[in-house]
């Protein structure tokens, strides 16, 4: 975020963002996602944590910025026509101050080393804000599920999980989804990782039902968004109901992001996939919605069959952010909504936006919905709904029971709205809320004050 009041104390800060985002470029140079993460975080704690100079001393951003520890690996497997195949893998083991290292792990051509560090360094605030003790981690491989067989999807997760296995454990490190890993991979993962270590325990989660998963994990990304939109509207006196909808993606998120919005009143004009978009005039319903979880989760289809199948508006390589609507979900990848795709946005009628995905919009774009006044929930925030329920999974496994799904669903609820709180607590500014500031300086107190109590580890 720029400043832009020109007193001293301000210039100050805004050379302290500077020198630090001048060393952590130097120690990770083209680390753009990475970088990108760190600058937005940067620029909420370091002014803040100038009135608070124990921070400072013990270089406690410093520490936060470098991995406790990064894993590396091939992950060689044979496809269906018995020719080998060589990915690379990863797991970024980020902060383990406040709990065992957690967050998920993406298959997805473009998954590298900056993607996966910014991906793990969001989640250690993320962790932190759900008020449950998790520390931050991300994974995955720059594997591509798409068009892969289910046989070939398989040998390509027992050969990940062949080496990962020895880097995780239930009190170590628990990994989940993310982009291209749902409950089809969970389920191959999880297999090999018991089959390697003969111990049946929670080192993962979102698993199925059957095999140790909870209730509402595969709900929680999507209504724990909605939920935190709900509480962000209601500051205005507003609610979700009958309000214009456009939500991108069509996985995991973007699905249960639609199914609560519906619930609520609200109207689902859009979703899409990396093909381009569908807009729905009328607005989804249950058997539009229906047919999507199936032509997604099971088929595994194209969004523009979804167009064909109900005779909608598809548009081949477009995002959904030029059409007017009240409320936006960017729920599919990182830099999905730029500044123009913001300026439409808010000419529009734009009154809120919840980021489902991790860093779907770029801080220029940040910048226009804050200076706009629309209120902006941050990725950290507002999708954090989804490793909470991961968090309620992994006690729920310790404990040897299963919670029903109107028990979680209220857990998952309370915590949204205690994020919110936190949010407001520490982002509250003369004309509104920073949820920006609020979710960074929330999220960095917790942890800051673990790593000290703990000393120079
Ligand atoms: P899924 O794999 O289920 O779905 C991803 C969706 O995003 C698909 O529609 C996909 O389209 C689209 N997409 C992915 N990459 C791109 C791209 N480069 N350009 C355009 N569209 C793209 O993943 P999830 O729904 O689980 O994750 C979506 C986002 O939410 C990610 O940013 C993830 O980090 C974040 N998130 C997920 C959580 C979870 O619990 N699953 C929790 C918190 C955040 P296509 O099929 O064509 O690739
Ligand atoms: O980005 C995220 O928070 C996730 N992909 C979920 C992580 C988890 O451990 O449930």
């Amino acid at each position: 975020m720029q400043t832009t009041t020109q007193s001293p104390v301000k210039i100050n800060e805004q050379k302290a963002v500077e020198e630090f985002m001048q060393y952590v470029e130097k120690r990770n140079p083209h680390e753009t996602e990475f970088l990108q993460a760190v600058h937005e975080v940067a620029a909420s704690v370091l002014p803040y944590i100038q009135d608070y100079p124990h921070y400072v001393q013990h270089r406690v951003l410093h520490r936060m910025v470098e991995p406790e520890r990064v894993v590396m690996f091939r992950v060689p497997w044979v496809n269906d026509k018995g020719e080998v195949q060589v990915n690379r893998g990863y797991r970024i083991e980020m902060n383990s101050a406040i709990g065992p290292y957690k967050g998920g792990l993406r298959f997805h051509p473009s998954v590298n080393l900056s993607v996966l560090k910014f991906l793990a360094f969001e989640q250690v605030f993320k962790n932190s804000l759900t008020t449950l003790p998790m520390g931050g981690g991300k994974g995955g491989a720059d594997f591509d599920p798409k068009g892969k067989s289910d046989g070939e999807v398989m040998r390509f997760c027992q050969s990940f999980m062949t080496e990962l296995q020895r880097h995780i454990g239930p009190d170590t490190d628990v990994p989940a989804g993310d982009i291209g890993v749902g409950s089809r991979e969970i389920g191959f993962l999880y297999g090999q990782y018991k089959k390697i270590r003969n111990e049946f325990t929670g080192v993962l989660t979102g698993k199925g039902m059957e095999y140790g998963g909870s209730y509402m994990r595969p709900e929680a990304t999507g209504f724990g968004s909605v939920y935190f939109t709900h509480e962000m509207l209601l500051t205005r006196g507003e609610s979700i109901k009958d309000k214009k909808c456009i939500i991108s993606g069509s996985g995991n998120v973007a699905q249960y992001t639609a199914k609560k919005i519906m619930e609520l009143g609200g109207k689902v004009l859009t979703v899409s996939d990396s093909g381009g978009f569908v807009y729905d005039k009328d607005g989804m319903d249950e058997e539009k919605w229906n047919y999507l979880m199936d032509l997604k989760n099971v088929k595994r289809g194209r969004i523009y069959e979804y167009a064909e199948q109900f005779g909608l508006d598809y548009y081949a390589g477009k995002t959904p952010w030029g059409v007017s609507a009240e409320l936006a979900f960017p729920s599919a990848t990182q830099n999905e909504l730029n500044e123009k795709h913001a300026k439409t946005l808010c000419k529009n009628g734009l009154q809120a936006v919840s980021e489902g995905a991790n860093m779907p919009c770029t801080p220029e774009a940040i910048e226009i919905f804050q200076h706009s006044k629309v209120l902006y929930g941050p990725g950290k925030a507002s999708n954090a709904g989804g490793v909470a329920v991961s968090g309620l999974e992994m006690s729920q496994n310790s404990l040897r029971l299963s919670w029903s799904g109107e028990e979680v669903d209220e857990k998952l609820r309370s915590i949204m709205r205690s994020i919110h709180d936190n949010c407001v607590a520490y982002g509250k500014e003369k004309d509104g809320v920073d949820y920006v500031k609020g979710a960074n300086i929330a999220g960095f107190v917790k942890v800051a004050d673990a790593m000290l109590a703990q000393g120079i580890v």
